[in-house]
């Protein structure tokens, strides 16, 4: 029997963190930030699992959403959560840059999950219903919900690198991912050349006929184009205009002793943002006396990510004792020049940031696109602040007049991060400004719109 559900947001987690019993806030995170003023917007519903392992929650409604629990068990959230999503799939579609783990066991349970995730959209699903289906963890649902349900409309959104085939064909279970994206009328990534990619792949290892961008499957076929994703802009403009942000962020400086300069970096603590190699720069800087003791504060924001994949244990150590020594090393009493807070924080804090800070490092090593790049040129409308940006994070396709970097190239860092301090005020307000007509142009809600019109057109 088809459910009532006219549009569904099918991610593996519900947009929601408990807080308490029975009580629920909205999450940060890139995902959410983006697609949660859609869902209210439409009134739809939105499947995913709600974040705690081995129970059972029936749907619910928060802040406007009707959204429905998937249960996980604890060793599915082992195996296909932080297994072949967080240990196979992320690595291997960032470049490699961490070695990614090929495991029969953790594929199972990621085919297992997927099947449940494609059986909730399939029961909550209307008659021709519209289903939006969200990144890497579950890219075999819109092949299984196909199966159930060939009535409905099938989107699917990867918010992460589509890799080349160069890398992609390491996974033994090549094909079957391919099909499983395939299941759906139109596949979006991020930038035009994961889409490139995309296609590629699916001649080579599928033998599919394709032309522009239409792959033909079967009597079907299947669009594969780019949508960049953004942010909420003009939300991101009014917010940090409030006085309490304003005021918050002289306070910020204040605390840091008000250097010359705040360099801030964001991220969640995650080997694929640079964080390493960014760090080592401004140590260099400070070792060589291109920066004098007391002239520039780094803070570096880390949000806790992933906490028990390996990897990620092993990375916070090393970015903690990196950290330890630039502070050890080059601070003095009372100053320490690197600031980490391996710490989240909500949304106004992370605003006030964003106001106080004097250049906003972003260096990933590869990036779907990188939101926070976005956020803090939508807080400058004071057009001063410098974005020294990785030319491998997808928003450096658009984001044309920010400092770029090869974040691998150290003294390349080191001097664009100098540069950028030293910019004048005229440089960056004429950056800031282009920036920030770009940014205001394609925010999330055009990039919602114009998924949900090819979509539905
Ligand atoms: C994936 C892709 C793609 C971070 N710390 C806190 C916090 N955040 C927010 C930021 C930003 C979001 O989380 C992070 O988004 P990013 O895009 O930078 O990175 P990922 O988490 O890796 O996101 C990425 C994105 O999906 C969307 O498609 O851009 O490439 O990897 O919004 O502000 N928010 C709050 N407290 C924190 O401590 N409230």
């Amino acid at each position: 029997m088809p459910g009532t559900s006219s549009f569904l947001i099918v991610a593996n987690r519900l947009p929601v963190d408990r807080v308490g019993e029975d009580m629920w806030r909205r999450s940060p995170g890139g995902l959410v930030t983006a697609i949660a003023p859609v869902l209210q917007r439409r009134e739809g519903a939105w499947i995913g699992w709600h974040g705690a392992p081995d129970e059972r929650l029936d749907p619910f409604e928060h802040d406007g959403m009707h959204l429905i629990p998937v249960p996980l068990s604890e060793q599915e959230v082992e195996l296909y959560y932080e297994g072949f999503s967080n240990a196979t799939l992320w690595p291997l579609y960032h470049d490699v840059v961490a070695t990614p783990v090929y495991s029969r066991a953790l594929w199972d349970a990621y085919r297992l999950v997927n099947e449940r995730f494609a059986r909730a959209a399939a029961e909550a699903a209307a008659p021709d219903a519209v289903v939006w289906v969200q990144d890497y963890q579950l890219q075999l649902v819109p092949a299984m919900l196909r199966r159930l349900r060939p009535d409905v409309r099938i989107g699917f959104f990867l918010h992460i690198p589509f890799p080349p085939g160069e890398l992609f064909q390491q996974l033994p279970w090549r094909r079957e991912l391919l099909e499983g994206l395939l299941g759906a009328d139109l596949v979006g990534f991020q930038r035009p050349g994961g889409a490139a990619n995309f296609i590629r792949l699916c001649r080579k290892t599928l033998g599919l006929q394709y032309q522009k961008h239409e792959i033909y499957v079967e009597d079907r076929v299947v669009r594969a184009e780019a949508f960049p994703i953004s942010v909420d802009f003009g939300e991101l403009d009014v917010l940090v205009r409030e006085p309490h942000i304003v005021a918050r962020a002289q306070e910020i400086r204040r605390d840091l002793g008000n250097p010359e300069h705040v360099l801030l970096g964001v991220d969640r603590l995650d080997y694929t943002k640079g964080i390493g190699q960014r760090l080592k720069a401004f140590g260099e800087l400070l070792a060589d006396g291109s920066i004098k003791p007391g002239e520039a504060v780094f803070v570096q924001i880390a949000t806790p990510s992933r906490e028990r994949v390996e990897e990620y244990i092993r990375l916070r150590d090393s970015i903690e004792l990196q950290v330890g020594r630039i502070n050890g090393e080059q601070g003095e009493l009372g100053q320490q020049p690197v600031q980490y807070l391996h710490q989240s924080y909500d949304r106004d804090e992370l605003a006030a940031l964003y106001l106080a800070a004097d250049v906003m490092v972003v260096t990933p090593l590869r990036d779907g696109m990188n939101l926070v790049a976005k956020e803090y040129i939508s807080c400058r409308h004071d057009l001063r602040g410098a974005l020294v940006l990785s030319e491998f994070a997808g928003a450096a396709e658009e984001l044309k007049q920010a400092f770029m970097v090869n974040p691998y190239d150290v003294d390349g860092l080191k001097r664009t991060m100098l540069t950028a301090m030293r910019a004048t005020p005229h440089d960056l307000s004429r950056r800031m400004r282009s920036l920030r007509r770009r940014v205001a142009t394609y925010d999330v809600d055009r990039w919602a719109q114009d998924f949900l019109a090819a979509l539905e057109a």
